[in-house]
């Protein structure tokens, strides 16, 4: 797996958006479109179904050398013995959690990613110590109904104050792609703009390829 410092394109396994699919299948085009971090996210799935699409899913992105990153659960995700686990600043914060440490184990047992929303809670996230933070949602999008878009200033700020690694999320799609990385990101998260391609593995390699053009 690349360290997270090298990572271009994280994309997600969501359960709004399978359709039917199989989730390993949709995981395998996700790895084969080149993605570096797949996220598990199964929002409205029971524990129990979401160990069902776990121990789906890891085998897949552990074959290709791709972190499998399981939203929420955390405990879970360290018996389940996950790489990576993400968590919302509601999951964190208002848990009582206070450094990563608390959620990933010392030595950490795996990563741990925090969504943020504002500069100031990037400030307090990277105080705790976790292994990335996402920035968003960027644009408005239904895959986060009812959150406020925080714009290309947020991601503008990351880009001249994040100190760890950094995700943009939150509906970017292929035509607004190139503003979010004018904006200086170098890392983008993408759920439904790739589960609702016609091909998902082509979408992903066309996402990579953007970014890398923009980074290079
Ligand atoms: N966190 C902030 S925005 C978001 C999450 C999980 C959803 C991103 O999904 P999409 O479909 O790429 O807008
Ligand atoms: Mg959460």
């Amino acid at each position: 797996m690349q360290p997270l410092a090298a990572t271009r394109l994280y994309t997600f396994v969501d359960t709004t958006y399978l359709m039917g699919r199989d989730p390993a299948e949709v995981a395998r085009q996700l790895c084969d479109g080149g993605s570096d971090l797949v996220q598990l996210r199964a929002k409205h799935s029971s524990l129990d179904e979401t160990r069902r699409l776990a121990e789906a899913v890891l085998p897949v992105c552990e074959k290709a050398g791709v972190w499998f990153v399981l939203n929420d659960h955390p405990k879970f995700g360290r018996q389940l013995g996950v790489p990576g686990c993400h968590l919302g600043q509601e999951d964190f914060f208002a848990t009582g959690y206070r450094t990563a440490a608390q959620v990933t184990g010392c030595p950490p047992q795996m990563r741990l990613g925090l969504s943020t929303h504002a500069p100031d809670q990037a400030v307090r996230a990277m105080r705790a110590a976790p292994d990335y933070i996402a920035i968003g949602p960027v644009f408005p999008t239904g895959t986060k109904p009812g959150r406020p878009a925080v714009t290309l200033d947020y991601v503008r700020w990351a880009a001249a104050n994040a100190t760890i690694p950094w995700f943009a999320i939150g509906g970017i799609n292929l035509d607004n792609l190139d503003s979010v990385l004018a904006a200086g990101a170098r890392r983008v998260c993408v759920v439904s703009a790739i589960l609702n391609a016609p091909d998902v593995a082509d979408a992903c390699r066309e996402f990579r390829r953007r970014i890398e053009q923009s980074v290079a």
